[in-house]
């Protein structure tokens, strides 16, 4: 029997998709431009049908691997009489067509963009209404037709599809049959199987989240739509997991940099013909460097049960450009002078600016700054920037009365807020570190102790 290797068709700009789930499984009998997974990019997800008809004799792809064009999905026993898309007038696909038949074709997927977004009529659904997952993407052989977007609808509350009756054109499951699956099974009208299945790994409970509000905007008043940039895009998602993936504390403090601030004066005075500026953030780096060494855990990363102490320093910057937010890092910043931190600050701002930083810029980092202080702001929760385990915000310093015990003196305060991950780091260490960072900035003689 021929053999025919189908592989992941022209997917447009779509790289490094993630297998999201598995329409088939080895033993299936399959038909031309059948589905056979679901990839999921951050923009869209989508179906990537079968060039060729076949029993699926290998599957190449599991659940979580990353594919791009070209990549081997499956390899197929051809049927006896081998039904193609040869008609197809799209272009032809990267279908390897090891033995017969020649001249196999795809369809292009089928691309779906919206189910990033919430599904349409949110309130239908209770906030209860989420059931107790089930292991999405196990192929039933027998696989429930509905669209990706109505597929990723289920999976959020956790609707095994093969249990629901669609009532759409051909069987076809659309969103109403899920909501009204979801309603009777929390009436009790209905059972599953799956609604007694076991809780997520990690034995926590499932989230059970509304449906992200859909509004028409427009009824309101008029509307511009934006496509949100490709660095949004990629800091949006990171933050996202660091926001919702590590249990953040921040505790606020402030660091009296009166005479820090006189002395960054006078240096930029002296160094005028250098050209190069010397900031409050480069004395920042310096000051944090000193209390990570002081307090190693936070020069650490979490790797599974075990926690990863660097014995280097490396710095990262918020960095805020037209585009959106980068994060460089100054490296060895512990071996560096407050001159060269701030002339290596200024050239990665300006690549940052410019779009030019490269991936090395920008790893590699141990901590994080996110300074507001030139923009303004007291206080904020700034997010920790994984696999680190802190990050320090810093705003405006202001001249403030400070109480020195005979009377109010006029100091500049600098506002810190540092944010720690709470499953390396206890309250105690961390307003210690505070602590040690704000005495650091007021004498940087303290380092020398
Ligand atoms: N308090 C008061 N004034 C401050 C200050 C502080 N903490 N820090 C800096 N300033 C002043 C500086 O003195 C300077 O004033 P002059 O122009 O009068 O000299 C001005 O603010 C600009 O500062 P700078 O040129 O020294 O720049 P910087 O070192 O503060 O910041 C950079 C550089 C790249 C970090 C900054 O341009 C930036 O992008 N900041 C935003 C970071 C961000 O978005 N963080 C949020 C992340 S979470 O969304």
């Amino acid at each position: 029997m021929a053999l025919i290797e189908v592989r992941v068709p022209d997917i447009g700009d779509f790289k490094d998709v993630a297998v999201i789930e598995l329409l088939v499984k080895p033993g299936d009998a399959v038909r031309v431009e059948q589905s056979l997974l679901t990839v999921e990019s951050d923009k869209a997800s989508m179906e990537i049908p079968s060039a060729a008809a076949g029993v699926v004799k290998e599957l190449k792809v599991k659940l979580g691997d990353k594919v791009n064009i070209g990549d081997l999905i499956c390899v197929l026993e051809a049927a006896a009489a081998p039904e193609t898309a040869a008609a197809s007038a799209t272009p032809p696909a990267q279908v390897n067509t090891q033995a017969e038949p020649p001249s196999v074709r795809a369809e292009p997927p089928s691309v779906r963009a919206e189910p990033v977004e919430a599904p349409a009529n949110p309130a239908r659904v209770p906030p209860t209404a989420a059931l107790p997952p089930h292991e999405p993407g196990q192929p039933s052989g027998n696989l429930p037709h509905a669209s990706p977007s109505v597929r990723k609808f289920a999976r959020e509350l956790g609707v095994p599809l093969e249990e629901v009756k669609g009532t759409g054109p051909k069987d076809r499951i659309t969103q109403e049959d899920v909501e009204a699956f979801t309603k009777a099974v929390m009436r009790g009208e209905l059972s599953t199987k799956s609604a007694t299945a076991k809780a997520p790994a990690g034995g926590g409970a499932a989230l059970g989240l509304l449906p992200w509000p859909k509004v028409d905007f427009a009824e309101f008043g008029p509307i511009l739509r934006q496509d949100m940039g490709r660095i949004k895009k990629i800091s949006g998602a990171n933050l996202h997991r660091n926001w919702v993936m590590i249990p953040h504390v921040t505790n606020h403090d402030d660091a009296d940099i009166t005479e820090l601030e006189a002395f960054r004066v006078l240096l930029n005075k002296e160094n005028e013909k250098s050209g190069i500026k010397i900031t409050m953030l480069a004395f920042l780096i310096k000051a944090c460097v000193a209390a990570l060494q002081k307090f190693p855990e936070f020069n650490s990363s979490l790797d599974g049960e075990q926690l990863v102490l660097k014995q280097y320093f490396n710095v990262a910057f918020a960095a805020d450009t037209p585009k959106g937010l980068m994060v460089p890092v100054i490296k060895n910043a512990d071996k560096k002078g407050i001159l060269q931190i701030s002339q290596e600050m200024g050239e990665l701002a300006k690549k940052a600016r410019e779009g030019k930083l490269g991936p090395a810029d920008m790893q590699g980092a141990c901590f994080t700054i996110s300074s507001l202080g030139g923009i303004g702001g007291r206080y904020f929760t700034p997010i920790i920037n994984a696999p680190e385990v802190a990050i320090l915000g810093v705003c405006k310093s202001q001249t403030e009365p400070v109480w020195d015990g005979k009377q109010f003196q006029p100091r500049l305060m600098l506002p810190l807020s540092l944010s720690w991950d709470h499953r390396v780091i206890d309250g105690a260490s961390a307003a210690r570190f505070n602590a040690y960072l704000a005495s650091v900035l007021a004498d940087f003689r303290r380092t020398m102790l």
